[in-house]
């Protein structure tokens, strides 16, 4: 085929295929990253700086939590109300023996119309105990989760994807596991922890008419917004709302020790598990893989992917505030350093790879250095450090970091990391 002439292409592109056709103009060169000057994390609206953890607690997180919801992912509407759980099955001899698993239809009845989202929880057998937790959304499905063959198909909406053998945007046989080795279940759950995961399409299809089919379509008081508004939802806070009703489904499971209940996401969903563990504070533990812009990574920094990118490609993410910061980011009144002190005085871990340089592993080290002052007023250290360390090598006090060997991924060496990090704060 004659490749299409470049103004035409970026007409017709748009998610993920705009974003790929964008990557290799980006900017990589430290040198042209650019100065800037970030804004104020400890300066109140009214001018006054905080100097205290009673001061941050009481008026400047609930400030930025609201400068969050006007300017980048909108506010969750008032009245869904409280969510309903129903056990589907049980399954004490999973994984060889090894774990039980429990699927749990989460709904919510101030909406029927939402058939709600499947919960898929792994616990340690043997352990006698309650059992901390890793929460987190997967992209594929329970089903690409766990390589465990009885683990019903998703009937859901996907995105496209010929490796992952989705066909007519549904998941086939073929599709099972395909997801398996970013949830490395075995190793998670023989060092005591349990795993509890759904699918983010369960909530919202990831594309940008998705919305009329998820959650937010079917709350929107008009039945179908025409075109939302600047600081309603977009998709990552519904995807951040669906993380916070598995906590409370999390609350009530014996098995589970929600007080030490970690959310996790990858890319996308770590920007949305960044988002969920800043609003949601019995998130004991947040973590944030590869969420690069939009995510960890610090948005006045032009390295990898920008916010004129990701507001053209992926516009149904954001409230609509955002793309106003496209190419004029000095004007936003947060960055992301903002977004990961609102963990404070929690624990946080920052996880980026060395070749995903799309997500600017750099901009996500300084995200965690800049948010550091904040743990300081807790009497905590941050990152401890203010350079970005060496490969394979994971620094950090209350916000831990690391840039492992490789690309764009979660692998175990990230678990790894992850893993020994809630041991040394929860121990
Ligand atoms: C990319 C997007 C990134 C990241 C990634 C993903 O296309 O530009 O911001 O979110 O998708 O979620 O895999």
């Amino acid at each position: 085929m004659r490749p299409l002439p470049i103004l035409l292409t970026a007409m017709i592109l748009t998610g993920e295929d705009f974003a790929e056709a964008q990557q290799s103009k980006a900017n990589y060169d430290e040198s042209l990253a650019g100065s800037y000057t970030l804004p104020g994390l400890l300066t109140r609206a009214d001018g006054s700086v905080v100097k205290t953890a009673e001061d941050w607690q009481k008026h400047r997180r609930p400030e930025i939590l609201a400068l969050y919801q006007q300017h980048v992912y909108g506010r969750v509407p008032e009245g869904l109300g409280a969510p309903a759980f129903s056990v589907k099955s049980v399954k004490t001899d999973a994984l060889g023996g090894k774990a039980t698993r429990k699927l749990i239809q989460i709904t919510l009845p101030s909406c029927p119309a939402w058939e709600g989202m499947e919960l898929m929880l792994y616990t340690p057998n043997g352990l006698n105990r309650p059992a901390p937790c890793f929460a987190g959304l997967s992209f594929g499905g329970n089903h690409a989760v766990s390589t465990e063959t009885d683990v019903p198909l998703s009937t859901r909406w996907m995105r496209p994807s010929k490796e992952k053998h989705i066909v007519d945007n549904r998941a086939t046989e073929a599709s099972r596991g395909n997801e398996s080795s970013r949830w490395p279940l075995e190793m998670i759950l023989s060092r005591g922890f349990a795993v509890a995961t759904a699918y983010y399409g369960d909530i919202e299809p990831d594309h940008a008419e998705g919305w009329k089919d998820g959650l937010r379509g079917l709350t929107s008081p008009a039945g179908a917004a025409t075109r939302w508004k600047e600081g309603e939802w977009g998709a990552i806070s519904a995807w951040a709302w669906g993380l916070s009703r598995i906590l409370d489904y999390l609350e009530n499971d014996r098995d589970v020790d929600a007080k030490h209940c970690a959310v996790i996401g990858h890319s996308r969903l770590g920007k949305t598990s960044l988002w969920a563990g800043a609003q949601d504070e019995r998130f004991a533990f947040t973590i944030s893989n590869n969420s690069g812009e939009g995510g960890a990574a610090l948005m006045r920094r032009n390295f990898g992917e920008t916010t004129a990118v990701i507001t053209r490609a992926f516009p149904h993410w954001f409230t609509a505030t955002y793309k106003n910061y496209a190419g004029n980011e000095a004007a936003c009144p947060v960055d992301q350093h903002f977004l990961v002190a609102l963990a404070a005085p929690r624990p946080i871990h920052i996880g980026s790879a060395v070749e995903d340089q799309w997500a600017d592993p750099k901009g996500e080290f300084l995200s965690g250095y800049h948010a550091s002052p904040v743990y300081e007023l807790f009497g905590k250290l941050g990152t401890g450090v203010s350079e970005q360390p060496a490969i394979d090598t994971a620094v950090g006090h209350s916000i831990g970091y690391h840039v492992r060997t490789g690309g764009h991924d979660v692998k175990d060496y990230d678990w790894e990391q992850y893993m020994t990090f809630a041991e040394k704060h929860w121990r």
